[in-house]
Protein backbone atom coordinates (compact mmCIF):
# COMPACT_ATOMS: atom_id res chain seq x y z
CA UNK A 1 0.00 0.00 0.00
CA UNK A 2 2.88 2.41 0.58
CA UNK A 3 4.57 1.85 -2.33
CA UNK A 4 1.25 1.95 -4.51
CA UNK A 5 0.76 5.57 -2.70
CA UNK A 6 4.14 6.60 -3.68
CA UNK A 7 3.67 5.51 -7.15
CA UNK A 8 0.55 7.78 -7.18
CA UNK A 9 2.46 10.48 -5.23
CA UNK A 10 4.80 10.23 -8.20
CA UNK A 11 2.41 10.12 -11.28
CA UNK A 12 0.44 13.16 -9.87
CA UNK A 13 3.25 14.71 -9.32
CA UNK A 14 4.51 14.50 -13.07
CA UNK A 15 1.61 15.32 -14.17
CA UNK A 16 1.29 18.64 -12.10
CA UNK A 17 5.13 19.70 -13.92
CA UNK A 18 3.47 18.54 -17.37
CA UNK A 19 0.71 20.93 -16.97
CA UNK A 20 2.97 23.93 -15.47
CA UNK A 21 5.49 22.98 -18.57
CA UNK A 22 2.59 23.61 -20.54
CA UNK A 23 1.71 26.81 -18.65
CA UNK A 24 5.20 28.20 -18.70
CA UNK A 25 7.43 26.86 -21.16
CA UNK A 26 5.60 27.96 -24.17
CA UNK A 27 5.83 31.79 -22.62
CA UNK A 28 9.67 31.39 -21.82
CA UNK A 29 10.82 30.06 -25.48
CA UNK A 30 8.34 32.83 -26.96
CA UNK A 31 9.75 36.16 -25.45
CA UNK A 32 13.18 36.80 -26.80
CA UNK A 33 15.78 37.76 -24.57
CA UNK A 34 15.52 41.66 -23.03
CA UNK A 35 18.25 43.43 -25.18
CA UNK A 36 20.96 44.74 -22.60
CA UNK A 37 23.50 47.63 -23.09
CA UNK A 38 26.62 47.31 -24.13
CA UNK A 39 28.78 49.88 -22.20
CA UNK A 40 32.44 50.69 -21.60
CA UNK A 41 33.86 53.47 -19.51
CA UNK A 42 37.63 54.71 -19.69
CA UNK A 43 39.16 57.54 -17.41
CA UNK A 44 41.20 60.26 -19.42
CA UNK A 45 43.39 60.36 -16.28
CA UNK A 46 43.28 64.14 -16.60
CA UNK A 47 44.53 64.61 -20.08
CA UNK A 48 42.35 65.07 -23.25
CA UNK A 49 43.13 62.24 -25.24
CA UNK A 50 40.32 59.96 -25.94
CA UNK A 51 39.43 57.30 -25.09
CA UNK A 52 41.55 56.78 -22.85
CA UNK A 53 42.34 53.99 -20.40
CA UNK A 54 39.61 51.16 -20.23
CA UNK A 55 38.39 51.46 -16.73
CA UNK A 56 35.05 49.71 -16.64
CA UNK A 57 33.30 47.48 -19.20
CA UNK A 58 29.60 46.13 -18.95
CA UNK A 59 28.86 43.42 -16.57
CA UNK A 60 32.02 44.28 -14.52
CA UNK A 61 31.18 45.50 -10.69
CA UNK A 62 31.36 48.63 -9.22
CA UNK A 63 35.39 50.17 -9.38
CA UNK A 64 37.44 52.18 -6.69
CA UNK A 65 36.54 55.68 -8.48
CA UNK A 66 32.83 56.93 -8.11
CA UNK A 67 33.10 59.26 -11.60
CA UNK A 68 33.36 55.91 -13.74
CA UNK A 69 30.47 54.30 -11.53
CA UNK A 70 28.25 57.13 -12.06
CA UNK A 71 28.98 56.89 -15.58
CA UNK A 72 28.23 53.41 -16.34
CA UNK A 73 24.90 53.55 -14.06
CA UNK A 74 24.03 56.84 -16.07
CA UNK A 75 24.28 55.23 -19.13
CA UNK A 76 22.44 52.06 -18.32
CA UNK A 77 19.74 54.47 -17.05
CA UNK A 78 19.34 56.41 -20.06
CA UNK A 79 19.10 52.84 -21.81
CA UNK A 80 16.54 51.49 -19.98
CA UNK A 81 14.38 54.71 -20.52
CA UNK A 82 14.66 54.60 -24.23
CA UNK A 83 14.45 51.12 -24.87
CA UNK A 84 11.34 50.02 -22.16
CA UNK A 85 9.52 53.43 -22.72
CA UNK A 86 9.90 54.51 -26.40
CA UNK A 87 11.00 51.28 -27.75
CA UNK A 88 14.64 52.16 -28.99
CA UNK A 89 17.47 49.47 -28.82
CA UNK A 90 19.78 52.22 -27.45
CA UNK A 91 21.16 55.60 -29.03
CA UNK A 92 21.05 54.48 -32.91
CA UNK A 93 18.23 52.63 -32.62
CA UNK A 94 20.24 49.47 -33.39
CA UNK A 95 22.03 48.12 -29.85
CA UNK A 96 25.14 50.64 -30.45
CA UNK A 97 27.55 49.85 -27.44
CA UNK A 98 27.44 52.86 -25.25
CA UNK A 99 30.64 54.39 -24.58
CA UNK A 100 31.83 57.15 -22.31
CA UNK A 101 35.06 59.00 -21.40
CA UNK A 102 35.60 60.54 -17.59
CA UNK A 103 38.38 62.73 -16.11
CA UNK A 104 38.69 64.31 -19.30
CA UNK A 105 41.18 67.15 -18.89
CA UNK A 106 42.15 69.33 -15.83
CA UNK A 107 39.49 70.99 -13.91
CA UNK A 108 37.42 70.88 -17.02
CA UNK A 109 33.85 73.03 -17.10
CA UNK A 110 31.83 70.91 -19.38
CA UNK A 111 30.34 67.11 -20.31
CA UNK A 112 30.06 66.77 -24.43
CA UNK A 113 28.98 64.14 -27.32
CA UNK A 114 31.62 63.77 -29.50
CA UNK A 115 29.95 62.30 -32.01
CA UNK A 116 30.39 58.66 -31.01
CA UNK A 117 30.89 59.03 -27.24
CA UNK A 118 29.99 61.14 -24.00
CA UNK A 119 32.87 62.76 -22.62
CA UNK A 120 32.90 64.34 -18.54
CA UNK A 121 35.16 67.20 -17.04
CA UNK A 122 35.90 67.11 -13.39
CA UNK A 123 34.76 70.39 -12.90
CA UNK A 124 37.34 72.72 -11.63
CA UNK A 125 36.05 72.81 -7.81
CA UNK A 126 35.28 76.75 -7.58
CA UNK A 127 31.82 77.31 -9.35
CA UNK A 128 31.28 73.30 -11.06
CA UNK A 129 31.73 69.72 -10.07
CA UNK A 130 32.21 66.47 -11.56
CA UNK A 131 29.63 66.62 -14.68
CA UNK A 132 28.63 62.82 -13.73
CA UNK A 133 27.23 63.98 -11.24
CA UNK A 134 24.04 64.71 -12.35
CA UNK A 135 21.88 62.13 -14.05
CA UNK A 136 20.03 64.47 -16.06
CA UNK A 137 23.45 65.90 -17.62
CA UNK A 138 24.34 62.36 -18.92
CA UNK A 139 20.88 61.58 -20.35
CA UNK A 140 21.22 64.92 -21.75
CA UNK A 141 24.50 64.07 -23.77
CA UNK A 142 23.32 60.60 -24.66
CA UNK A 143 20.41 62.41 -26.54
CA UNK A 144 22.56 64.16 -28.14
CA UNK A 145 23.15 61.05 -29.74
CA UNK A 146 20.01 60.01 -30.10
CA UNK A 147 19.24 63.55 -32.12
CA UNK A 148 22.54 62.67 -34.38
CA UNK A 149 20.38 59.45 -35.02
CA UNK A 150 17.78 60.89 -35.71
CA UNK A 151 15.79 64.10 -36.99
CA UNK A 152 19.97 65.51 -36.65
CA UNK A 153 18.87 68.82 -35.76
CA UNK A 154 21.48 71.32 -37.29
CA UNK A 155 23.14 73.04 -34.13
CA UNK A 156 22.40 76.24 -34.75
CA UNK A 157 19.62 79.26 -34.33
CA UNK A 158 16.36 77.40 -33.39
CA UNK A 159 17.00 74.04 -35.11
CA UNK A 160 19.95 74.15 -32.48
CA UNK A 161 18.05 75.35 -29.59
CA UNK A 162 15.58 72.54 -30.50
CA UNK A 163 18.73 69.95 -30.13
CA UNK A 164 19.83 71.18 -26.75
CA UNK A 165 16.10 71.10 -25.56
CA UNK A 166 15.77 67.39 -26.36
CA UNK A 167 18.78 67.13 -24.76
CA UNK A 168 17.18 68.64 -21.93
CA UNK A 169 13.59 67.31 -22.32
CA UNK A 170 15.08 63.16 -22.58
CA UNK A 171 17.75 63.95 -19.93
CA UNK A 172 15.57 64.79 -17.73
CA UNK A 173 12.99 62.43 -18.20
CA UNK A 174 15.95 60.05 -17.53
CA UNK A 175 16.24 61.39 -14.25
CA UNK A 176 12.41 60.99 -13.62
CA UNK A 177 12.51 57.63 -14.49
CA UNK A 178 15.04 56.29 -12.72
CA UNK A 179 13.90 58.02 -9.85
CA UNK A 180 9.98 57.29 -10.51
CA UNK A 181 9.31 60.79 -10.00
CA UNK A 182 5.65 62.16 -11.61
CA UNK A 183 5.50 65.87 -13.42
CA UNK A 184 4.53 67.03 -9.96
CA UNK A 185 7.43 65.37 -8.29
CA UNK A 186 10.23 66.19 -10.35
CA UNK A 187 12.41 69.27 -9.79
CA UNK A 188 12.70 69.95 -13.95
CA UNK A 189 16.38 71.16 -13.32
CA UNK A 190 18.98 70.49 -15.12
CA UNK A 191 22.44 69.87 -13.67
CA UNK A 192 21.27 70.17 -10.08
CA UNK A 193 24.11 68.52 -8.61
CA UNK A 194 26.84 70.26 -10.21
CA UNK A 195 27.12 73.58 -8.97
CA UNK A 196 29.22 74.51 -5.99
CA UNK A 197 28.28 76.15 -2.96
CA UNK A 198 29.80 79.07 -3.85
CA UNK A 199 27.43 79.89 -6.88
CA UNK A 200 24.31 81.51 -5.89
CA UNK A 201 22.12 79.07 -8.45
CA UNK A 202 20.17 75.86 -8.40
CA UNK A 203 21.26 74.44 -11.61
CA UNK A 204 22.44 74.75 -15.00
CA UNK A 205 18.86 75.31 -16.41
CA UNK A 206 15.45 75.11 -15.29
CA UNK A 207 12.54 74.08 -17.72
CA UNK A 208 9.72 75.42 -15.11
CA UNK A 209 11.35 78.86 -14.55
CA UNK A 210 14.00 79.49 -17.44
CA UNK A 211 15.91 82.56 -16.94
CA UNK A 212 15.88 82.17 -12.87
CA UNK A 213 18.70 78.62 -12.33
CA UNK A 214 21.12 81.19 -11.18
CA UNK A 215 22.38 84.75 -10.62
CA UNK A 216 25.85 85.21 -9.98
CA UNK A 217 29.14 86.86 -9.65
CA UNK A 218 30.84 84.47 -11.63
CA UNK A 219 28.44 83.06 -13.57
CA UNK A 220 26.14 86.40 -14.34
CA UNK A 221 22.29 85.66 -14.78
CA UNK A 222 20.79 82.72 -16.35
CA UNK A 223 19.72 84.21 -20.18
CA UNK A 224 17.32 81.79 -20.87
CA UNK A 225 14.06 83.40 -22.25
CA UNK A 226 10.41 82.25 -21.12
CA UNK A 227 8.44 83.19 -23.99
CA UNK A 228 8.92 84.04 -28.02
CA UNK A 229 8.95 87.70 -26.73
CA UNK A 230 12.00 87.62 -25.37
CA UNK A 231 14.03 85.39 -27.83
CA UNK A 232 17.66 85.93 -27.58
CA UNK A 233 19.06 87.02 -30.76
CA UNK A 234 22.97 86.49 -30.59
CA UNK A 235 25.98 85.09 -32.40
CA UNK A 236 27.43 83.58 -29.50
CA UNK A 237 26.84 79.75 -28.72
CA UNK A 238 25.56 79.05 -32.37
CA UNK A 239 23.23 81.42 -32.08
CA UNK A 240 22.23 80.85 -28.54
CA UNK A 241 20.97 77.23 -28.58
CA UNK A 242 21.61 76.93 -24.68
CA UNK A 243 19.74 79.72 -24.26
CA UNK A 244 16.70 80.07 -26.44
CA UNK A 245 16.30 76.20 -25.54
CA UNK A 246 14.81 77.89 -22.55
CA UNK A 247 11.22 78.22 -24.91
CA UNK A 248 10.50 75.05 -25.88
CA UNK A 249 11.60 73.40 -22.60
CA UNK A 250 9.17 75.46 -20.76
CA UNK A 251 6.38 74.07 -23.79
CA UNK A 252 7.71 70.87 -22.50
CA UNK A 253 7.04 71.09 -18.96
CA UNK A 254 3.46 72.92 -19.20
CA UNK A 255 2.27 69.97 -21.07
CA UNK A 256 3.73 67.34 -18.55
CA UNK A 257 2.11 69.57 -15.42
CA UNK A 258 -1.21 69.93 -17.22
CA UNK A 259 -1.34 65.86 -18.12
CA UNK A 260 0.37 64.91 -14.83
CA UNK A 261 1.44 61.73 -13.96
CA UNK A 262 4.54 60.48 -15.36
CA UNK A 263 5.88 62.95 -17.58
CA UNK A 264 7.32 60.07 -20.41
CA UNK A 265 4.31 58.23 -20.89
CA UNK A 266 2.30 61.13 -22.51
CA UNK A 267 3.85 64.19 -23.22
CA UNK A 268 7.58 62.57 -23.55
CA UNK A 269 6.09 60.09 -25.92
CA UNK A 270 4.85 62.60 -28.01
CA UNK A 271 7.82 64.77 -27.86
CA UNK A 272 9.22 61.32 -29.34
CA UNK A 273 7.47 60.86 -31.75
CA UNK A 274 8.49 63.79 -33.42
CA UNK A 275 11.84 63.30 -32.71
CA UNK A 276 12.16 59.95 -34.26
CA UNK A 277 9.06 60.11 -36.95
CA UNK A 278 10.51 61.21 -39.72
CA UNK A 279 8.74 64.19 -40.29
CA UNK A 280 11.18 66.72 -38.46
CA UNK A 281 13.41 68.43 -40.88
CA UNK A 282 16.99 69.11 -40.01
CA UNK A 283 16.84 72.90 -39.84
CA UNK A 284 13.53 72.93 -38.31
CA UNK A 285 12.30 76.08 -36.15
CA UNK A 286 10.11 76.10 -33.28
CA UNK A 287 7.14 76.40 -35.41
CA UNK A 288 7.64 73.57 -37.17
CA UNK A 289 8.73 71.31 -34.05
CA UNK A 290 4.91 72.57 -32.48
CA UNK A 291 3.09 72.27 -35.42
CA UNK A 292 4.16 67.84 -35.49
CA UNK A 293 3.94 67.72 -31.63
CA UNK A 294 0.02 68.81 -31.99
CA UNK A 295 0.16 66.39 -35.23
CA UNK A 296 1.63 63.57 -33.21
CA UNK A 297 -0.48 64.17 -30.24
CA UNK A 298 -4.03 63.84 -32.06
CA UNK A 299 -2.19 60.69 -33.71
CA UNK A 300 -1.07 58.75 -30.94
CA UNK A 301 -3.94 59.76 -28.47
CA UNK A 302 -6.91 61.65 -29.80
CA UNK A 303 -8.28 64.35 -32.44
CA UNK A 304 -9.22 66.54 -29.39
CA UNK A 305 -8.38 65.05 -26.52
CA UNK A 306 -6.47 66.17 -23.27
CA UNK A 307 -3.19 65.53 -24.68
CA UNK A 308 -3.98 67.82 -28.12
CA UNK A 309 -5.55 70.53 -26.08
CA UNK A 310 -2.37 70.45 -23.59
CA UNK A 311 -0.19 70.57 -26.59
CA UNK A 312 -1.74 73.49 -28.08
CA UNK A 313 -2.32 75.63 -25.16
CA UNK A 314 1.62 75.50 -23.71
CA UNK A 315 2.72 76.76 -27.29
CA UNK A 316 0.57 79.26 -27.00
CA UNK A 317 1.75 80.12 -23.47
CA UNK A 318 5.48 79.87 -24.32
CA UNK A 319 4.47 82.61 -27.81
CA UNK A 320 5.03 79.81 -30.21
CA UNK A 321 2.21 79.71 -32.82
CA UNK A 322 1.08 76.06 -33.96
N1 LIG B 1 27.44 70.46 -22.40
C1 LIG B 1 27.25 71.11 -23.66
C2 LIG B 1 26.11 70.47 -24.38
O1 LIG B 1 25.95 69.27 -24.37
C3 LIG B 1 28.48 71.05 -24.46
C4 LIG B 1 28.28 71.49 -25.84
O2 LIG B 1 28.14 70.69 -26.73
N2 LIG B 1 28.25 72.78 -26.10
O3 LIG B 1 25.32 71.15 -24.97
ZN1 LIG C 1 23.75 69.93 -25.17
Amino acid sequence: AARRTAGTDVLQRNARIAAQRARILPRAVERPPAPRPRRTVYDAGHRQALPGRRARAEGEGAVADASVNRAYDGLGATFSLYLEEFDRYSIDGGGLPLDATVHFGRGYDNAFWDGSRMVFGDGDGEVFKDFTLSLDVIGHELTHGVVQYTAALEYHGQSGALNESMADVFGSLVKQYALDQTAADADWLIGADLLTDRVRGRALRDMRAPGTAYDDDVLGKDPQPATMDDYVETRSDNGGVHINSGIPNRAFHLVAAELGGYAWERAGQIWYDVLAGGRLRPDAGFADFAALTVRAARERFSGDGPEAQAVSKAWAQVGVVT
